[in-house]
């Protein structure tokens, strides 16, 4: 069975085979991580989320790394947070799961994921991760890839809330 690692820092740093995005339906960047990777991957990354045309919430869509050192970027979209009334439990799984499946059948065995609808979105941050963690264990248990996932937590209190939820196991 694959691993799970817990690390704090900023996604478009890392040299892995596939990062997450926590896009928008437009696929045409925004702030955020999505910000971020967009800046890091230049101009042609947006090119070519022109082309995809959009991704619904929940799907997931891949594309080259372009100018980071990654062979993937995966973009999905995670539910706005609506006092829970709209589907979001299943839909921020379905975005995570959805992630890996596309992972899986583009060979990747390293990916990392952001902490998918917790900034902007106001996802609730703990019940966010025991969606994250669940749908990720549930996922590598029954697939020989992707071998190790990364949960990259860029403010404190994800990565305090990931470390005690991925030490309890
Ligand atoms: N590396 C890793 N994580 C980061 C980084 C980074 N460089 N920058 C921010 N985060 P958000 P959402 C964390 O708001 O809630 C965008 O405008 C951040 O601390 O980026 O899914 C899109 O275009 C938070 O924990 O995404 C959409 O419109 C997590 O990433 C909208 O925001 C997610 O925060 C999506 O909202």
């Amino acid at each position: 069975m694959g691993s799970i690692e817990v690390i704090q820092g900023d996604i478009t740093k890392l040299n892995v085979d596939a990062i997450v995005n926590a896009a928008n339906e437009s696929l045409l960047g925004g702030g955020g991580v999505d910000g971020a990777i967009h800046d890091a991957a230049g101009e042609e990354l947006l090119d070519e989320c022109r082309k995809i045309g959009g991704c619904p919430t929940g799907e997931a869509r891949i594309t080259k790394g372009y100018l980071l050192p990654v062979k993937f970027i995966i973009h999905t979209v995670g539910p706005i947070w609506n006092g829970g009334y709209k589907d979001e439990i299943d839909l921020l799984r379905s975005a995570y799961q959805n992630s890996l499946k596309l992972a899986s059948s583009h060979g990747v065995e390293t990916i990392a994921f952001p902490n998918i609808s917790t900034g902007v979105y106001g996802f609730p941050k703990k019940s966010a991760v025991e969606i994250a963690v669940n749908a990720v264990r549930g996922y590598i248990s029954k697939n020989a890839l992707p071998k190790k996932v990364i949960f990259v937590c860029f403010d404190e209190e994800n990565y305090e809330i990931y470390r005690e939820k991925i030490i309890q196991k």
